[in-house]
């Protein structure tokens, strides 16, 4: 089985930014990488993604966000991430199930109970072997996020939605710290990759001779 390697964290911290650099780290030290994306990385979940982060202001209900979270995590987790685990390789992925504890869990404030079910039902008892969650303060991120294009429907929330978000990301580290960690993403990009090359090699994803 291959490792199941996860990156989150609010908007703008810079996810795509490292996401280039942990693979380059996982090929370098021998790993065959799928690189991979939530919503999204199937053909459905593309589909379900432009519905979910659609430019238009019309309303979704929470629910209904929560369940093409999940709908789309099915499909990825059947197409995508489990034949390649099974296959031996390593699966990055940007964002998983603690995006959906962190937005809709902490910034819906949906119950985390219904989140949990969910995350049973369709992973059974996958998680990831590690999860890498970039912290910054949410108007770090607005900054960094701040020049690109119009915000999405769900970059378009109120800084007290992302306060919250950030909010249960710490908690997830806090209650999960064998398989989740917290990265302050506020240094520079260099200081950034010096912590998370230090937490693939204390999660023994890679080996110190490589580096
Ligand atoms: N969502 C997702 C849910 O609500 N529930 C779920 O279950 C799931 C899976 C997905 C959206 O869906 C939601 C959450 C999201 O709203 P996304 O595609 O993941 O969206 O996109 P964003 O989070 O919007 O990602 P961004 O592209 O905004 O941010 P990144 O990737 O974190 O940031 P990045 O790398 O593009 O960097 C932004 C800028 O900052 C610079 C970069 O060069 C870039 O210009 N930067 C730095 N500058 C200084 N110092 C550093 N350390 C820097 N790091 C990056």
């Amino acid at each position: 089985m291959g490792k199941f390697i996860t990156l989150d964290g609010i908007e703008g911290v810079g996810k795509t930014s490292n996401l280039r650099f942990i693979k380059e780290l996982l090929e370098s030290s021998g790993h065959s990488c799928v690189v991979t994306r939530e919503p999204g990385g199937t053909n459905l979940g593309e589909s379900l993604r432009g519905l979910l982060l659609s430019h238009s202001d019309e309303n979704m209900s929470p629910d209904a966000e929560l369940l093409m979270m999940f709908a789309s995590r099915a499909e990825h987790l059947s197409k995508v991430i489990l034949p390649a685990l099974n296959n031996n390789q390593t699966v990055l992925c940007d964002r998983f199930t603690e995006a959906t504890y962190a937005y809709q869990g902490g910034g819906r404030q949906l119950d985390v109970d219904k989140i949990s079910e969910l995350e049973d039902w369709v992973q059974g008892e996958l998680r990831p072997d590690l999860t890498i969650i970039l912290d910054a303060p949410v108007e770090v991120g607005r900054a960094r996020a701040g020049s690109r294009s119009a915000p999405d429907r769900i970059e378009k929330e109120k800084d007290d939605f992302f306060q919250r978000v950030r909010k249960s990301y710490i908690e997830l580290a806090d209650h999960y710290p064998h398989r989740i960690c917290l990265i302050d993403a506020s240094l520079r990009l260099e200081a950034v990759q010096k912590q998370i090359l230090a937490k693939l090699i204390e999660h023994d994803i890679i080996d110190q001779v490589v580096c």
